[in-house]
């Protein structure tokens, strides 16, 4: 995350680490259940190549809350493409707990987020909050979850031109002090509505560089999906908690 601020221990709570062959590499959106949302170039690999740890704070202690969670599944949206970054979204789903349906311990530390269904609407320039351990501006790691306030850019073909595609949007501040970046990647932007419900509005997934003025960041508009997910986790469409 390049601006923004460190958060503090447990502060993100749907925020999850997807780590592959034993590297945190992308972030992710606890939904509920056995259910993480993340990019679909995130998890390009078989189930077992992947591990999803919950409630991490600093990323290189090993000493998180939870032990990491094992994927028995891995759904990526049969449309992505990886060339052009259209439909990057995908649904992992968690190995159960032995001898039963839940997937995770008890946590005080982890919530779902909701997902947004297809009407839902924010308005242009509202503020959101994306989170993730990717790189700052400086092209630097980052150990600590870092979490910054961005907002809803409308018109986001114009910054992107053909590069741009339906179930893609804009977030951030186009004079380029925040941004997701590198590592960020299928991490959550989470927009708050009027009653304080908060939903997985965009997925982290691409961008022209980090920070830079007039190029803010892609993410996947989870809205547009929503159907999609609902098909595949067979989850109702409002989740509160
Ligand atoms: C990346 O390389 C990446 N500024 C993620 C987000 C953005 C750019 C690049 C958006 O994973």
């Amino acid at each position: 995350v390049v601006g923004g601020e460190e958060a503090l221990p447990t502060q993100i709570q749907w925020q999850v680490a997807v780590q592959e062959d034993g590297k945190i590499h992308c972030g992710g959106a606890y939904l509920g259940g056995c259910w993480v949302l993340t990019a679909a170039h995130c998890v390009r690999k078989k189930p077992q190549a992947f591990r999803i740890k919950f409630s991490l704070w600093k990323k290189l202690s090993q000493q998180s809350t939870t032990d990491s969670v094992p994927v028995k599944d891995i759904i990526i949206h049969r449309d992505y493409n990886p060339r052009t970054y259209q439909n990057d979204i995908a649904l992992i789903r968690l190995d159960e707990l032995a001898h039963s349906k839940e997937c995770l311990h008890p946590n005080p530390a982890v919530r779902s987020v909701c997902v947004p269904w297809s009407t839902l609407q924010f308005p242009p320039n509202h503020t959101c909050t994306i989170s993730g351990w990717g790189r700052n501006k400086e092209g630097g790691s980052v150990y600590i979850l870092k979490w910054a306030n961005v907002s809803l850019i409308p018109n986001c073909k114009n910054y992107y031109k053909e590069r741009f595609y339906t179930g893609m949007m804009c977030a951030g501040d186009l004079e380029g002090h925040v941004d997701s970046c590198q590592g960020d990647s299928g991490g959550p932007l989470v927009c708050k509505d009027e009653s304080g419900l908060s939903y997985v509005w965009g997925i982290v997934s691409w961008g022209e560089s980090c920070g830079e003025a007039g190029f803010p960041g892609v993410y996947t508009q989870v809205a547009h999906y929503f159907e999609w997910i609902r098909e595949n986790t067979g989850w109702p469409a409002i989740t509160k908690y």
